[in-house]
């Protein structure tokens, strides 16, 4: 258990147990551009992970949104023609839609255009300048747009940005900055204090050498700029992009106008983040908390790139590079792989293929040998084969499981596996749990053949218990793949959803209850050829 579940306890009026309040965040992305799979990996695994906490019984409260102001969205917007708030009102739209696309179930969906923000970021941003923790200065150096960053010389590649590989601007501008200096040791002994808030261990290391490295004062606003929240005390300055946008968690929970809500939901949080941006949320994030007199975050998880090709799929190389990166990257929209593999293939190959917390590769060639493996073959098969065989021996009623199998023993220890799993943020390692008791299931059905059998008790056996074990594995993946889930649910011939039951009491060995109708239907993941 970490940091985060178990804070801010509410009871449950029905059984008087206290109920976990489980706050999970995905970043807010940039509507410069479309969304793409790796923005569509970050938001299916924050979502999956919601998920299984709401299926656990916790209260969840799950956030996603857009980061709309910026360098960037303006040179995007004049691109296009059109104002900042036009083009954002416009990508926002995008990125709704892929998110509808892949079943997304956010609790509230954030644009720091909304005045709900500016209003959050100022006056969070007070506090910290009533605090003392602001002054102006000059700011010169070298600013990647495409960041939103600033570089030193000894950082950059071949004298560009070592992210975009794009060249830098030259900035000379009056700032306000954030003395982001004088928090070093609070942070480390934050750090020392809290070991698990920034995990894994190895992204906590990366924060923590940036620390001893040495910090230096933040340049936090803009007068070359008009889009983005005006600083209260100076209007003829906006916040820089990344100091508004981190206050988005912030704002969704009500700082500054429900002060119960916010104490609610606050600290206890999780924070889902790519790898490029670890140094906003585990340095200045929590300094900037600290500096606003409000505890830093409980939990930030780091996880890796999706990289195809050696490169990571990320917007700005979308539009900068050649032509041709461009309509290769492009094509893989979330709404393509819906559109070619359905929705919860989709959400199953982005939560299992890739660790959280790892890079790894992605393509097409790999998803459809996921695909074919884990769902055609695998889950697939054993509701097809179990359907078929309920059908020719026992007249298509399902036969109760046996309460002491052995299957039953696998299934109990799988449940326990697939919680811890999800517990420390590791979907893939859920999954592979489940797709063990589906393995077995499908195994013990091998052994015994049924389809050869007569009717009689040990068919029924075999079957009942490979019916409880598809009870069990639609509980299990609803977080995962939430259709398909419903979809065996009502096949096997029971009422109601997955995701309405709790985990883990009704994921206890024995609540198939027999003699229901088993539905074989259509192949739930037909075969796929590799490359097409
Ligand atoms: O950084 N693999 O927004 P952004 C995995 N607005 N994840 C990827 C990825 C890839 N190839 N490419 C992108 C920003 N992501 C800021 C965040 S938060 C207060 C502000 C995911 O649109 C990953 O989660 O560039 C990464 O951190 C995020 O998209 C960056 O999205």
């Amino acid at each position: 258990m970490h940091g985060g579940r178990g804070e801010g306890l509410r009871a449950d009026p029905g059984t008087l147990r206290p109920v976990p309040r489980f706050y999970i965040t995905t970043p807010i992305y940039y509507v410069n551009d479309a969304p793409h799979v790796g923005t569509a990996y970050s938001t299916v695994n924050a979502d999956a992970i919601a998920r299984w906490h709401r299926l656990c019984g916790d209260e969840v409260f799950f956030l996603t949104g857009t980061d709309e102001h910026g360098a960037k969205m303006a040179e995007a917007a004049a691109e296009h023609d059109m104002t900042p708030q036009g083009w954002a009102d416009t990508v926002v739209q995008r990125f709704q839609d892929a998110w509808r696309a892949l079943d997304i179930a956010n609790d509230d969906f954030i644009r720091t255009t909304e005045p709900r923000h500016h209003a959050t970021v100022q006056a969070f941003l007070q506090r910290i300048y009533d605090n003392g923790y602001i002054r102006l200065d000059t700011y010169r150096g070298l600013y990647c747009i495409s960041c939103e960053d600033y570089y030193t010389s000894d950082q950059l590649v071949d004298g560009k940005c070592p992210v975009h590989g794009r060249p830098l601007v030259e900035m000379d501008e009056e700032n306000y900055f954030f003395e982001l200096s004088r928090f070093e040791d609070r942070l480390l002994e934050w750090y020392e204090a809290q070991p698990e808030a920034v995990r894994p261990a190895t992204k906590r290391n990366e924060a923590l050498s940036f620390i001893r490295g040495g910090l230096r004062d933040i340049s936090i606003t803009r007068t070359s700029l008009r889009w983005g929240v005006q600083v209260p005390w100076d209007p003829d300055h906006v916040f820089y992009v990344w100091y508004d946008a981190l206050i988005n968690y912030l704002t969704a929970i009500g700082y500054g106008r429900d002060e119960e809500r916010f104490a609610a939901w606050w600290p206890a949080v999780h924070h889902l983040i790519g790898k490029e941006i670890i140094r906003f949320h585990c340095v200045w994030w929590p300094a900037m908390c600290m500096a606003a007199g409000v505890d830093p975050p409980a939990n930030v998880f780091v996880h890796g790139w999706l990289l195809m090709g050696g490169q990571k799929l990320s917007k700005s190389l979308l539009r900068t590079e050649s032509g041709e990166a461009a309509a290769r990257l492009t094509d893989i929209a979330p709404q393509a792989l819906v559109a070619d593999f359905g929705v919860d293939a989709t959400r199953y190959h982005l939560l299992r293929d890739v660790p959280l917390g790892a890079d790894g590769d992605f393509s097409y060639d790999g998803i459809v040998s996921r695909y074919n493996a884990d769902l055609a073959n695998n889950l697939g098969n054993l509701l097809a084969r179990v359907a078929t065989v309920v059908g020719s021996k026992c007249s298509g009623a399902g036969p109760r499981p046996d309460p002491h199998s052995e299957l039953g023993q696998l299934a109990a220890a799988v449940v326990e596996e697939a919680r811890a799993a999800w517990e420390r943020m590791a979907p893939h390692e859920a999954l592979e749990a489940t797709w063990h008791l589906i393995g077995r299931a499908n195994a013990a059905l091998e052994a015994a053949e049924p389809w050869k059998a007569d009717p009689g008790p040990a068919v029924d056996a075999v079957l009942g218990d490979a019916l409880e074990a598809l009870r069990i594995v639609s509980l299990l993946v609803s977080p995962a793949m939430p259709s398909t889930a419903s979809e065996i649910w009502r096949r096997i011939g029971l009422k109601g959803d997955p995701a309405d039951c709790r985990v883990p009491d009704d994921a206890a060995w024995g609540g198939y209850p027999g003699g229901v109708t088993v539905e074989k239907g259509a192949p739930l993941f037909p075969r796929r050829q590799a490359g097409g």
